[in-house]
């Protein structure tokens, strides 16, 4: 599971106020933390950037590529003059985070996304918002990218993101991304041979109670993964999810996808680490109901 790291987002205070005051160091030394656990790219929140957007996208690019030459970076944010003022100077492939499946932003961003041979990943929000199921990803996929293809977007430079929500708030719509993940794998086969997928791994805590989002996290992983997904946004230090994308839990990774397919294992055969994955895996299937104990029931 490759990674895109998460942590250089405006809404962490430190960053937030180094972007603000066009002070590099507090960026520089996040980057180059993140750099060093290894993500595959780095993701460059700046939110809705109304203001100063493009100079802010401009400066942030180079001051994180002055220090990190080698890994890509994604940009991030709905103003679409900030992004292509990133894509002009970023060197070696960006990755535009993210276009959504809606004509005025396919309209402006794919020719983006062709002009500077970048990565792209396509946001499967359509012009009534959010997909209510399956069936309704798969149209949005299929639309976004067909114009991407059109465009001349390789399929390998498209990365296809579900849309990742809280389980505290709609614990269904895992099931129904679960569902997606299923069926992309026949689109692609059908549409493009190559395409890639993603998702803001993060979503599916947020707002859980904090010392249990990470055990959320870790389990999704593993279970998107089981469903083919190729890369997640990610918070790049939590080590024990870091594991899980490098293979390296094989024992607890095995017992989650156990209870994807439905082979339940004896609780008395398990520790209680190994209790807390399954019980967390039956949270976000949606086999057993979504409440802030769960890992005490
Ligand atoms: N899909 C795509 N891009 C995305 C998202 C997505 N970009 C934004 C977001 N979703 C993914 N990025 C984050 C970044 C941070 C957090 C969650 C998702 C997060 N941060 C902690 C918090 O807010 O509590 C910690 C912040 C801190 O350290 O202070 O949860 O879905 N394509």
């Amino acid at each position: 599971m490759l990674r895109i790291g998460e942590n250089l987002n405006v809404m962490v205070t430190k960053i937030g106020a180094a972007m603000k005051e066009k002070d590099p160091g507090p960026i520089r030394e996040l980057a180059k933390a993140e750099a060093e656990k290894g993500v595959n790219w780095i993701d460059i929140n700046l939110g809705p950037a109304r203001k100063g957007g493009p100079e802010l996208m401009e400066w942030i690019v180079k001051t994180v590529q002055e220090v990190v030459p080698d890994i890509p970076l994604a940009l991030d944010t709905s103003n679409i003059e900030a992004i292509e003022a990133g894509l002009k100077v970023h060197k070696g492939k960006a990755m535009i985070n993210s276009i959504m499946a809606r004509p005025e932003r396919m309209d402006a961003m794919i020719p983006l996304a062709a002009k500077y041979n970048a990565q792209v990943i396509g946001l499967l929000w359509g012009p009534s918002g959010m997909p209510r199921d399956e069936n309704e990803r798969s149209e949005l996929a299929v639309t976004l990218v067909s114009a991407m293809l059109e465009a001349g977007i390789a399929p390998e430079d498209i990365f296809v993101d579900p849309i990742m929500t809280p389980v505290n708030v709609q614990q269904d719509q895992i099931k129904s991304m679960i569902n997606f993940m299923m069926m992309f794998s026949d689109i692609a086969e059908a549409l493009a041979p190559g395409l890639k997928s993603t998702c803001g791994l993060s979503n599916v805590s947020n707002g859980a109670p904090e010392h249990l989002r990470p055990i959320l996290n870790q389990t999704f992983i593993v279970i998107l993964e089981k469903y083919g997904m190729y890369s997640a946004i990610v918070d790049a230090f939590d080590e024990e999810m870091t594991a899980f994308c490098k293979g390296e839990r094989p024992k607890i990774k095995k017992i989650i996808e156990d209870v994807c397919d439905g082979n339940e294992p004896n609780p008395a055969s398990l520790t209680k680490e190994e209790l807390d994955y399954v019980k967390t895996a039956k949270v976000l299937l949606g086999h057993s109901l979504y409440s802030d104990s769960w890992l005490e029931l």
